[in-house]
C-alpha cells in the first residue's frame, strides 16, 4: 500500500512540477520519497532556491510558513495544517510584542521554531545549526532577547558567555527524556557516547558527550570512531542516522512516562502521513497563505540568517 502511494506521489510530483521537502522527524516512508530531507536550516536553504511550482512541506506549520515567506510566488502545501510546534505555540505574537516592548534597546533573536508573526517582530532568526555563530556576530555591547526556547537559550548563554533575556518556552518532545532512564542506559552501556540536541533539558545536556543540532548529531555519529550512541532527540532522526552509519548501534533515550521504553516522538510532526501527503498534492490543499506585508517583514530577519549561514 505504501509503495503504491509512493509511486503515485512520484508521478504527481512530475506532473505538477512539485517538490517534497521533508524534515528528519517525518516517518521513514515520507523521508524516502522526499527530494530533500534535512533539518530546519537545510530546508530553509533548499526552499529559498527551489525551482518548482509547488512545494509540499512535510514538516510542521512554522517550517511551511518559512518556505512560503521565502517563496511567496510558489504554492506551499502542508499535508496537515494542525502540525504545529510546542515552541511556536508557547509564543503568541501579542504577548511577545508586549514582552519585547519592555526592552526597546534589545536585539531580538528568535529561533526559527516560531510563527511568521514572531519572526516579523525579530531582528534575526537562528536555527540550532547557526545560533552560536550568529550570536557571536552580534556586537557585545548590544543586549539580546532570545525566544522562544529557554533550553537552547540557556545553552547558548553558557557557550557564548553572554547574558540574554529568555522567553519561557520549551519543546515538549525534548523535555520529555527521562533522566533516570538515561542514567541507567549510561551505566549499561559504558562505551556509548551520549549525544543530545540543545533543546533538551539542562540535566540531560549535562550528561551529554556531544551537544549539537540535528545535522551536527548526524555528522558526529557518521564520522565518529565510536560504535554505540545514546541519542537524545526526536526518534525520526534514527532512520537517517542508521542509513548514514549502518554498522553503528543507536539507543534512543526513553521518555519519563511510567513503564515506557519508547523514545520521544513529536506528535505534531507525525500528523503528516504518506496518505495525507498524497491527498494534499492531488488537491493542492491545504495551502499556506500569508498576508504579503507580514511576509515582507518576516523575510528580513530570515534573509539575514541565510546570509550569515552561507
Ligand atoms: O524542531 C526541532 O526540534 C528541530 C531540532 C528542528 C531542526 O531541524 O532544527
Ligand atoms: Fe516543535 Fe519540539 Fe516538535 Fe520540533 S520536536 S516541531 S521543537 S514540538
Amino acid at each position: 500500500m505504501k509503495r503504491h502511494l509512493a509511486e503515485k506521489i512520484r508521478q504527481l510530483k512530475k506532473d505538477k512540477n512539485a517538490i517534497v521537502l521533508a524534515h528528519y522527524y517525518q516517518e521513514a516512508a515520507i523521508q524516502d520519497i522526499a527530494d530533500c530531507v534535512g533539518d530546519s536550516l537545510a530546508l530553509a536553504q533548499q526552499a529559498s532556491k527551489a525551482d518548482c511550482d509547488i512545494i509540499v512541506f512535510a514538516g510542521v506549520h512554522f517550517m511551511a510558513e518559512t518556505a512560503k515567506i521565502l517563496n511567496p510566488e510558489k504554492k506551499v502545501l502542508l499535508p496537515d495544517l494542525n502540525a504545529s510546534c510546542s515552541l511556536a505555540e508557547s509564543c503568541p505574537p501579542g504577548d511577545f510584542e508586549s514582552f519585547i516592548s519592555q526592552y526597546p534597546d534589545h536585539y531580538v533573536v528568535s529561533y526559527i521554531n516560531c510563527s511568521a508573526h514572531v519572526k516579523a517582530l525579530s531582528d534575526i532568526i537562528v536555527t540550532s545549526s547557526n545560533a552560536l555563530k550568529i550570536i557571536q556576530s552580534i556586537p557585545t555591547d548590544k543586549p539580546i532577547i532570545f525566544a522562544p526556547d529557554k533550553n537552547l537559550g540557556r545553552y547558548l548563554m553558557e557557550k557564548t558567555g553572554r547574558q540574554m533575556i529568555l522567553w519561557d518556552g520549551v519543546c515538549t518532545v525534548h523535555e520529555a527524556f527521562s533522566l533516570e532512564k538515561l542514567t541507567e542506559l549510561v551505566l549499561e552501556h559504558p562505551e556509548a557516547k551520549v549525544i543530545a540536541h540543545p533543546e533538551s533539558s539542562k540535566e540531560v545536556l549535562r550528561l551529554a558527550d556531544f551537544i549539537g543540532s540535528t545535522q551536527a548529531m548526524l555528522d558526529y555519529v557518521k564520522n565518529s570512531s565510536h560504535l554505540e550512541f545514546i541519542v537524545g532527540t526526536e526518534a525520526g532522526i534514527l532512520h537517517m542516522m542508521q542509513k548514514s552509519a549502518p554498522g553503528k548501534s543507536l539507543i534512543p533515550i526513553p521518555t519519563a512516562e511510567e513503564n515506557s521504553c519508547a523514545c520521544s516522538e513529536c506528535a505534531y510532526m507525525k500528523l503528516n502521513t504518506l496518505q495525507k501527503l498524497y491527498t494534499c498534492l492531488l488537491h493542492e490543499a491545504p495551502e499556506i497563505t500569508l498576508d504579503s506585508d507580514l511576509m515582507d517583514r518576516a523575510r528580513k530577519p530570515l534573509q539575514k540568517m541565510l546570509e550569515l549561514s552561507s
